[in-house]
Parts: structure tokens; sequence; C-alpha cells
């Protein structure tokens, strides 16, 4: 049975840079897990127009499937996307109540936005045909869905992690929030740990949880292990000189990341063991996000004062312990620094998964892995070297402990995690929700029968 699938951003987005058109394709893990099950089945994407030559195309056939898009005004994008999704909910979600913005214009293009994709769906969804909204851009969809009349059986995954219930309700819009959300027919989370945070905030918040439990999962994200484990990406493209080891990490620049204390972690490393300076060189990459966002630009400096203090110190002619990266990198380059790399050292403050660690477990060979214990991944990853991100000096420890860490370790903890990460990957993730949404959607038919048709 085909989706409907609504995200807040397209697999594809057309843009003209320079004078010519080109397709710009979406290449986060999400939209790569949901592109393979739309072209396999077929179905509709209901999605943000934000490329600026998509209002040529507010529907277009692509790749087996249909997209369909919403447009937003400059205004009504700052107030939905910049304000409300990325300056208080983002924040909310990752514990950063400081950095909430709490701007009354944001709510209101908020409904606003999600009205709108609701209408969209309205015109689109055929009888019969789930749909499967996506992530915090689109909390209040399921419940604008039924307003519109619509039965179609409905999912929400959410992509993000899922706060304690007190910390959630200082939301000015928690109820309505997750009024909108207990309207799916089924939710599912990446941790038992987010599901167990939304039905106590359900209890809470709308005094009752009993009737929704039924309907929330967790099923942690897969990726596409076949394709990282067989890729035959070449080792000799990254040789460090003098043996050294290469210490990887790879994020968007985003201050749920933990940037600043992961280069903090390094110079301690170096400071508290001195014999382990030179035999490693960290590669940091970041990716450039929400360029346009003064927070995003503060960040930015703040890191490249923190990488330049330490290289500044540390370096001399024959070593520099940071090269850091401020730029998008080909996926063929990436998959090398997975072969290449001895440590993926992999440390945000807060994530709700983090694809890049399951990644990094299926195209290494021979990698270690250090993961903070607040991503949403290392609840499937249970070999990896967890760490609390704030604590710099576990985290030194845990990069020594990995630099000197001998082969028969480093080959037991990956194989366990390997096992897990080529189970569990994108079929699997995509099977499991299908299968589940297939048995509940049973379920409420049946109840529906007898309703009508009492014995
Ligand atoms: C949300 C949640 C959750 C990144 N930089 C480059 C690049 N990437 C690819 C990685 C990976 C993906 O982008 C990023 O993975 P995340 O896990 O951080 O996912 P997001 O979509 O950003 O975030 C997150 C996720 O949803 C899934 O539910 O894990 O917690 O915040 O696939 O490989 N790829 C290439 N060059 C780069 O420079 N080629």
């Amino acid at each position: 049975m085909s989706y409907l699938i609504v995200t807040s951003r397209c697999p594809i987005s057309h843009e003209k840079t320079g004078g010519n058109e080109t397709v710009k394709k979406n290449v986060g893990g999400v939209a790569t897990a949901l592109s393979r099950a739309m072209k396999q089945e077929g179905g509709t994407w209901v999605c943000w127009g934000d490329g600026n030559l998509d209002h040529k195309y507010p529907e277009e056939n692509y790749d087996g499937y249909k997209i369909v898009r919403v447009f937003m005004t400059s205004r009504e994008r700052r107030g939905f996307y910049d304000d409300y999704a990325n300056g208080t909910l983002w924040p909310l979600f990752h514990y950063f109540r400081d950095r909430m913005k709490l701007i009354s214009t944001g709510i209101s293009h908020y409904r606003q936005i999600n009205g709108k994709f609701a209408d969209t769906i309205a015109n689109h969804a055929k009888p019969g045909q789930k749909i499967w909204v996506h992530d915090y851009q689109l909390a209040l969809l399921p419940k604008m869905i039924r307003e519109r009349g619509l039965e179609n059986f409905t999912i929400l995954t959410w992509h993000i992690p899922w706060v304690a219930s007190e910390f959630y309700s200082t939301l000015p819009e928690a109820k309505e929030m997750i009024e909108g959300i207990a309207a799916a027919d089924m939710i599912t989370f990446h941790t038992d740990l987010y599901k167990k945070n939304f039905i106590e905030s359900c209890q809470s918040l709308l005094g009752r949880a009993a009737d929704i439990e039924g309907k929330i999962f967790s099923f942690s994200l897969g990726i596409d292990s076949a394709f990282y484990s067989s890729n035959p990406a070449n080792r000799q493209n990254i040789e460090l000189k003098n043996n050294r080891k290469l210490i990887l990490s790879l994020d968007r620049l985003d201050y749920t990341k933990g940037l600043v204390n992961r280069a903090l972690a390094i110079e301690n490393l170096i400071r508290k063991y001195p014999k382990d300076a030179r035999r490693f060189t960290y590669v940091m990459i970041v990716t450039p996000s929400r360029t346009s966002v003064s927070e995003y630009i503060n960040m930015k400096k703040d890191l490249e004062m923190t990488v330049g203090r330490i290289n500044g110190t540390y370096s001399d002619l024959s070593w520099r312990p940071i090269i850091y990266m401020y730029r998008r990198v080909t996926d063929r380059q990436l998959m090398n620094y997975y072969r290449s790399a001895d440590i993926a050292l992999i440390t945000p403050l807060i994530d709700g998964l983090n694809l890049v660690s399951k990644e990094f477990v299926a195209a290494t060979k021979s990698g270690i892995l250090i993961l903070s214990r607040f991503a949403g991944a290392a609840y499937s990853l249970s070999s990896a070297l967890k760490v609390n991100p704030n604590d710099l000096n576990e985290v030194a420890d845990r990069l020594h402990d990995a630099l000197n860490m001998p082969e028969s370790e480093i080959e037991s903890r990956l194989e366990s995690m390997k096992e897990n990460v080529m189970k569990r990957d994108i079929n699997w993730w995509l099977s499991e929700i299908s299968a589940t949404a297939d048995t509940l959607e049973g379920l409420a038919h049946e109840r529906r029968e007898s309703i009508s048709n009492p014995q």
C-alpha cells in the first residue's frame, strides 16, 4: 500500500545558481530512508518547497512517486521555521531552556503553516491511504487532518528527543501541541525513554495516557547498512604521517552537538596524557547549518576561536592536533573518512538518535566508537565507549583508552555493534513501522465493525 508522506523539507529542490537551473537532492538520513520507501511503493510526498525555483514545480513526478509542494511567504517562513520550529521547539526538545524564543507571533505562523499542510493533504490523500507525518515542525497536523474530516490512518514519527514531562510543560502551547500529536493513530520515537516521557506528558497535560499508550512505539531508525558496509572506498585515500591515529567527527553546526566541549576534551587529552599527543590527529568536519541565524554565526566564531587557540598552543612544524573543516563533504569523501578513522568521537550534548554513529559502525573495519550517552543511538550501540560529553576528563580518559586499546577488544566491541546495525537497518525500520500500522489499522477496523454490528 502506498503512503502519503509529509515532511517539512522536500527530497529534492529546484535552484537557480549562477544562471543555471539545478536539482538539489536532500541527502539527510531521513530523506534517504523515506525516498527508498517511496521509490519502491509509489505514493505522494507533501513537503515545503523552499528552493528558489520550486514555485515552477508545485507538483511533479519524481523517482516513481509524486511530490506536492506547500509554499510560504518569507514572513511565514520566519515565523514558522526560524522563530517557532527552530527558535522555540528545537531548544525545548534538547533541554536548552535559556535559548527558547518566546515570541507570540511564532505559534500563530506555526498553526497557519500546519493548516496549509493539512489543506494540501486533504486535496491529495486517497481513501484508505496511510498518512505518515514526520517531526517537530508538523506536530499539529494529526489533529488538523481529523478536523478536515479525513479518516485515513495517520502515523507521526518524532525524530528528536521527547523531554521529561515537567520540562515539556514549560512550553506555553504544551497542551495544544500534545493534543495535535495524540490525534495520530500511531506515534513512534527512537527510544523507550522518549516514549515514556511522552506518555507521562499525556498523563499530566491531557489527564489520560491509558488509551494512548497502545499506539505509541519506539523503533530506532536504521541506516542503509549494506551500502555503508560494502562501498569500496579505499583506506589508502587518507593516510596520516607517522602512523598517527585518525580521530573523526562529523556534525551539523549546532549548539546541541557539543562541538566546543569536544575540542576542549582533545586539549584535556593532550594535557592529561602528554604521551598520547602526536599519536593522533583529530579531523573535525562541521557541516554548515541555519547559516542566516545570528546565533549560529556566533557559535561558529566561538568554535573557531577555541580550535584556533588549541592549535596555536600545541602545533609545531610536524604536528597539528585538530584539522578543522567547515564544509559539506561528498558521500565518497565521507565514506573514505569513515573507513580510515581509527576512532569516531561523537559527543552531542543530546541528540534524538545520531545516524553518523551507525554509519561509522557499518563502514569501519577496525574502528572504535566513543559515543555520548545522551544520543538516542547509545541505547542500541551498547558496546560503544560511552561518555558524558560535559565531563571533559571522562572524554579524555576514554580517548586515552581508545588510543591504547588492544585489537581483540576493538574487534569484540565492533562485532556486537555491527550485528545490531546490520540487522536493524533501514529495511527493518520501514517494515516494523508498516507492519505495526497494518495491525493497528486492522484492529481499529474490527472495533468499528463491532460497534456498527453489535452481536
Ligand atoms: C534528526 C535528529 C536523528 C551530514 N553531514 C554530511 C553528511 N551528513 C549526513 C550524515 C547523516 C545525516 O546527514 C545526519 O544525521 P543526523 O542523525 O544528525 O540527522 P538529522 O536529519 O540532521 O537530524 C537526529 C535524525 O533526525 C534521524 O531521525 O538522528 O537526532 O536531530 O546521514 O551522513 N553527508 C555528507 N556530507 C556531509 O558533510 N555526504
